[in-house]
């Protein structure tokens, strides 16, 4: 999900041509101003940090962009494109990396493992927003 700070930077187009590129497939997408409820619920593991309240204010501070991608090993390679949460030590050639600074403005959220990907899909979309189909260049991106 890109966050207000991608939105606001006018990166959205360049966020999603990463995964794009590297050849997942996208299913789902939205754009969207969260409200509370859902933040807190998204981020409920972190309720017990000090920057959670930041945290919150900063996704709730304009529109999102939510997306659902799939194909091979999608969700470990997601974080490996997204980069370490602090974007100072975030690898350069990755999201995190490339064009942030700081932790609370690190401009795209990915889920960390299948489980939190299927909980926060059903946070943020509907059964029949989730849209499949067969990319015709598939035999030129996978193997099998
Ligand atoms: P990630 O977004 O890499 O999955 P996380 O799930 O641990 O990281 O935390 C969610 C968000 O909370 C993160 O993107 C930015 C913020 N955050 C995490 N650790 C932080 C810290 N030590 N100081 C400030 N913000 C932090
Ligand atoms: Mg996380």
């Amino acid at each position: 999900m890109v966050k207000p700070d991608g939105v606001q930077r006018g990166l959205v187009g360049r966020l999603i041509a990463r995964f794009e590129d590297k050849g997942f497939k996208l299913v789902a997408m939205k754009y969207t101003w969260a409200s509370e409820c859902l933040l807190r619920n998204h981020y409920a593991e972190l309720a017990d940090k000090a920057f959670f309240a930041n945290l919150i204010e900063y996704v709730g501070s304009g529109p999102v962009v939510p997306m659902v991608w799939e194909g091979p090993g999608v969700v470990k390679m997601g974080r490996r494109l997204i980069g370490a949460t602090n974007p100072s030590e975030s690898a350069p050639g990755t999201i995190r990396g490339d064009f942030g600074l700081q932790s609370g403005r690190n401009l795209i959220h990915g889920s960390d493992s299948i489980v939190s990907a299927e909980r926060e899909i059903d946070l943020w979309f509907d059964a029949d927003e989730i849209v499949g189909w067969k990319s015709s260049l598939e035999n030129w991106f996978y193997e099998d």
